[in-house]
């Protein structure tokens, strides 16, 4: 069999351009285990190692029946959150999901989402890069 430069070249791009990690370290992660199935908030913090901006578009766990992007804000001393498109980390910089803020919500938490365990995570960028990370699962109380 032979194998041409282009054949390479293009399982190269095939291979790492859906699946290439982005250029960012995750940590801090953790979840709130609420009583009654009630949705869990996961906080993080995500910094960004590259020289390139890079855009989170959406996350995903089996742990969770729908996990979404949030963003809590205080409205005239009323708290609310609404859905985020997009969370963009500049080059060398970090981006907080904690409380009050930026969080990620999990509607419909499966028994995974049980204190003293955890759950994987997949983080989505806008160039098609992703990255994996553990979430630890904490109680109500954050402990
Ligand atoms: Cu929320």
């Amino acid at each position: 069999m032979r194998v041409y430069g282009f054949e390479i070249a293009l399982a190269a791009a095939l291979l790492s351009a859906p699946a290439a990690a982005a250029e960012v370290t995750v940590s801090d992660a953790w979840i709130r285990a609420m009583p009654a199935q009630l949705p869990a908030a996961g906080y993080f913090t995500i910094r960004n190692t590259g020289a390139k901006e890079v855009v989170l578009v959406s996350v995903g766990t089996p742990a969770c029946g729908m996990l979404m992007l949030h963003k809590s804000s205080d409205k005239g001393g009323m708290e609310s959150m609404e859905d985020v498109d997009r969370v963009a980390v500049p080059p060398g910089g970090t981006v907080s999901f904690a409380p009050g803020g930026y969080h990620l919500m999990c509607m419909q938490p499966s028994a995974q989402i049980t204190p003293g365990g955890n759950i994987v995570v997949a983080l989505k960028f806008a160039d098609g890069s992703r990255t994996v990370a553990r979430f630890a699962v904490r109680n109500a109380q954050g402990k």
